[in-house]
């Protein structure tokens, strides 16, 4: 049965790190995969996570099933982490969240219930974007396009083009939007930009479905939410995935979550049945770990804080990476200026290297990026920041 099975093509971003494993070099980087690293060099556990953790331990509690939808208490925390603790949207009972196996699983459950919904519509997701969201929602079965976004001239958003391309899409077109820190470009819309966006949305009849992979990452919890908030304001019905995999450092416990915001509280129970339908026939219910860990931290006064603590840490690391490479480029002589490396927001930089330098740099260097040009700002350190300065200045003569 298998004798005409065809290889299939390597994640482009997660076989870099196959690629990297195998690099016997001691010099070698990974600024391929978005993960945050420490100035160690190392992926952290966080102090609040531990805490949690601990006091779970020692509680020892059973490992049952979980309800489909998962931990109640977690998928309170999460809305209200979206909303703000006094939305409306909330108090109404007008969104739903379920636990879902991190961001991606998160997208993928609402992919399906949205092909459910409405088999016809197109998906509609930013150029460039992650490469994940073309294959979650083409596996969902839908055909999906791009919407302009990046522009290479200003490195910031085409905004013109893509208000022009929503305002042209049919009713029930689904848009799939980078809620903050746009993955991979690093360029976000001002929160005029996003009123203007809900406007073109609420005015087409389009259908939102928000990434929220990175919150905390840009300038903190309340203030990456603002395309969330100005969704809320508008009466739209529209799609959150959230991801916890960076911001809490929980990347292989899979811990992200499905919200969606309905018109009534009625309506949100019906929603949620089917949502739970989707769920059961894909997994059942999610592990109870992360989820657990998460709720809990983000319960206790305390934890919540040294969590927000330990995620400004992250984000201001960033910043100072950000600014180091730019210098040290700077002292190289590069011809361009990469002052525009300190606009970027999140994890990565698109730096505008070229597939041919990005491959020299991994060739005679052993410093990996994703072809497009994107570097996991995150992975730089204060020993490795000057030999891959040297490597970029060297590719760039
Ligand atoms: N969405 C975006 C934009 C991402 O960058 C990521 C990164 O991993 C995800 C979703 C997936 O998150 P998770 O790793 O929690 O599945
Ligand atoms: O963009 C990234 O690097 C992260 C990690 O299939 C990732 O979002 C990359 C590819 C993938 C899953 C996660």
């Amino acid at each position: 049965i298998f004798a005409a099975v065809e290889m299939a093509p390597r994640d482009p971003i997660l076989g870099l790190n196959e690629a990297f494993n195998a690099d016997s070099r001691s010099t070698k980087v990974n600024l391929g995969v978005g993960v945050y690293f420490t100035d160690e060099g190392k992926i952290p556990l966080l102090g609040a996570v531990k805490a949690a953790e601990k006091a779970r331990l020692e509680a020892a509690p059973a490992r049952g099933y979980q309800p489909i939808e998962g931990l109640a208490a977690y998928n309170k925390a999460v809305a209200e982490l979206l909303f703000g603790k006094d939305s409306a949207l909330i108090s109404e009972g007008k969104t739903i969240t379920i636990e879902a196996l991190g961001g991606t699983g998160a997208l993928k459950v609402g992919a399906d219930y949205l092909k459910r919904l409405n088999p016809a519509a197109k998906v509609y997701i930013s150029d460039p974007s992650w490469e994940n969201h073309r294959a979650l929602f083409e596996s969902a079965g839908f055909t999906v396009e791009n919407y302009p976004y990046y522009d290479a001239a200003t490195r910031g958003v085409n905004f013109a083009g893509m208000k022009a391309c929503l305002a042209s899409l049919p009713a029930g077109s689904i848009i799939v939007l980078h809620a903050c820190c746009h993955n991979p470009t690093g360029a976000d819309m001002t929160d005029a930009q996003w009123e203007e966006i809900v406007a073109v949305c609420q005015a087409r009849g389009l259908v939102p479905f928000l990434d929220m992979a990175y919150q905390g990452f840009a300038e903190g919890i309340d203030a990456d939410a603002v395309a969330v908030r100005a969704f809320s304001k508008s009466g739209l019905q529209f799609f959150i995935s959230s991801s916890f995999s960076k911001s809490f450092s929980l990347y292989g416990e899979r811990v992200g979550a499905l919200t969606i915001v309905t018109a009534s509280k009625e309506e949100a129970g019906r929603v949620m049945s089917q949502v739970k339908r989707v769920v059961r026939t894909n997994y059942s219910n999610p592990p109870t770990h992360g989820g657990a860990v998460v709720a809990a931290v983000l319960a206790s006064a305390e934890l919540r804080q040294q969590w927000e603590d330990e995620l400004a840490g992250m984000r201001v690391r960033i910043r100072e990476m950000r600014k180091a490479l730019v210098e040290k480029l700077a002292e190289r002589k590069v011809a361009q200026d990469f002052g525009f490396v300190m606009k970027q927001r999140g994890m990565f930089s698109y730096t505008g290297l070229s597939a041919e330098q990005v491959e020299r740099m991994k060739t005679e260097f052993g410093v990996y990026a994703v072809s497009t040009g994107r570097i996991c700002i995150a992975a730089l350190n204060s020993k490795n920041i000057d030999y891959v300065a040297d490597a970029i200045a060297a590719v760039l003569k």
